[in-house]
């Protein structure tokens, strides 16, 4: 352990989860490491859930995104968050979000650190749980497989809890890059001009008094199997790939792209791994999660260095990433997320944003976070950071849903994440509708005839022109009364078809 802990007083500081967890009063702030399910914290938590089970109270839980497990299901499960922030995708948390049982606030994943800075919300972070791979002589934390909100938690905290986990290798160290801005209107500049830039330490700072205890841990990353690429997926990746072919051709793009960016999900995995086969080289990342497509894109040598904020892999993936460690490190950099989904960085470098959508409607707004306009499934995630920043923002989403029974392109968005102004490129399975400089009837016709299914598309040229009628050809034309009719529909019949 002396090699993990590298301070002779921190050494004995080495406590039980049960007594960290004991350090956890209710109604606390509660602000941990981990994005996606990497490098957050395990034993603790699930101390701390045994606790709350016997004790009945609740705390409040801020993480950088989804985590695993031993995290959020473990407190959801025996009702321990009073409220959750700011992504999630956990059955449980959901469930207890969609029922009254938790409060859920979704931000954008570049305004956490931030808002937390500058007390907006709901108090301080009262205790930071944050797992590490080591602590260095002074004190300071390396991260392991994300660096999330980590570094903004540790800063602003008044106690710190590291987990120390002993099944993340040691190697990890050097693979990150800390920076964790001011407060307006005294922002340093970040001097981030590519993608491979360090501007940082491979730590998080922090004093050795700060930290209160260290649990040592070898629970591994809950990391989960890809979704197979389905038939719509390798479509949309195929219509993708044209599509970019084209910029190149008409010289609105660099040969080898420009930096990318991609979501979550079974699509954003195919239209990665999609890239593998395609004859794009030179590639670079500016991202969030690091997935197993981009490891495959730097052992095909075509990714030349990605920036990510997390480590996504599935279970295989993270094994290889593991043994070729000292391969991948190179090409490789872990940042806080308020760095990774930067604004303006991202509008600097000129990023090519690719996200999935629930649903999009005729004029070009998006829904990426609401089922039936009331219902939660994950949240809006970095999606609005690199979507209104990109230089070309591209949203994926099959044409239809269960079955057919909805149409993903509806009439208006039962909500609204991204507006018509933050998208350049719809792709749907049907095709691409590219509504770059088009006006707002311009853009629906668009959007009809080149993404909606064959199915629905009828109906929507029709809802387009009876809506342009009886409006005198208003400048967004919409029948109030009908607008959200396909979702009653719906919840009214269980399908959206006529
Ligand atoms: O339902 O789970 O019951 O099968 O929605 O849909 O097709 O499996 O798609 O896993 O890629 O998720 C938008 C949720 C897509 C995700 C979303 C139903 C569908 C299925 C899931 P089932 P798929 P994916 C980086 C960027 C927001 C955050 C973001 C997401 C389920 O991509 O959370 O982009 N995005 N972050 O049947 C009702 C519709 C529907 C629908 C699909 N129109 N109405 N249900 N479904 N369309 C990540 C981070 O920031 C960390």
């Amino acid at each position: 352990l002396s090699a993990r802990i590298r301070n002779t007083t921190l050494q004995e500081k080495i406590i039980s989860a049960e007594e960290a967890a004991s350090l956890i009063k209710a109604g606390m702030n509660i602000g941990t490491s981990g994005f996606t399910p990497s490098g957050y914290p395990k034993a603790v938590p699930l101390a701390l859930a045994e606790r709350i089970r016997q004790e009945k109270f609740t705390v409040n839980l801020w993480t950088g995104a989804s985590v695993g497990k031993e995290l959020d299901a473990a407190l959801a499960e025996v009702g321990g968050i009073a409220k959750r922030l700011p992504y999630q995708t956990n059955a449980v948390t959901r469930q207890a979000i969609n029922s009254g049982r938790m409060q859920y606030t979704d931000l954008h994943l570049s305004h956490v650190a931030p808002m937390a800075r500058a007390g907006f919300l709901g108090g301080k972070v009262d205790v930071a749980i944050v797992e590490a791979c080591a602590i260095t002589e002074a004190g300071h934390i390396v991260p392991t497989t994300s660096v999330g909100n980590a570094a903004a938690f540790v800063q602003l905290a008044d106690t710190v809890i590291v987990e120390l986990n002993v099944a993340q290798p040691l190697a990890l160290e050097g693979m990150h890059d800390i920076v964790t801005p001011g407060l307006p209107p005294v922002q340093a500049v970040l001097p981030l001009v590519n993608v491979a830039d360090r501007i940082g330490v491979p730590y998080i700072p922090c004093s050795i008094e700060k930290i209160a205890g260290i649990v040592v841990s070898d629970i591994p990353d809950d990391v989960r199997p890809l979704a197979a690429v389905d038939a719509d997926a390798k479509a949309m990746t195929g219509h993708l790939i044209k599509f970019l072919q084209a910029e190149i051709k008409a010289g609105r793009m660099p040969a080898n792209l420009l930096p990318l960016q991609s979501g979550v999900g079974s699509v954003a995995n195919a239209v990665i791994t999609g890239l593998v086969d395609s004859d794009f080289s030179n590639l670079t990342v500016y991202t969030e999660v690091i997935q197993d497509g981009m490891l495959d894109l730097i052992d095909a040598g075509k990714l030349t260095f990605a920036s990510g904020t997390a480590l996504t892999p599935s279970p295989q993936g993270l094994q290889r990433f593991y043994a070729n460690l000292d391969r991948y490190k190179d090409k490789l950099v872990l940042r806080p997320q308020e760095i990774s989904n930067h604004p303006e960085i991202a509008r600097r470098l000129g990023i090519i944003a690719m996200n999935t959508a629930i649903e999009f409607d005729i004029y070009g707004h998006v829904n990426s976070t609401h089922v039936m306009g009331s219902k939660i499934m994950n949240g809006i995630g970095g999606s609005g950071d690199f979507a209104r920043n990109g230089y070309l923002t591209c949203f994926f989403s099959s044409s239809v849903a269960k079955d057919g029974a909805i149409s993903c392109i509806v009439p208006m968005c039962s909500h609204i994440d991204h507006t018509e102004h933050d998208v350049d490129v719809f792709i749907t399975e049907q095709g691409v509708a590219d509504i770059r400089g088009l006006s707002p009837k311009e853009r629906a016709r668009k959007i009809i005839g080149n993404c909606a299914h064959p199915r629905y598309r009828p109906r929507l040229l029709d809802y387009l022109e009876r809506a342009e009628k009886a409006t005198g050809g208003a400048h967004t034309p919409h029948l109030l009364a009908e607008a959200l009719s396909w979702h009653c529909r719906f919840l009214e019949t269980g399908t959206m078809q006529f």
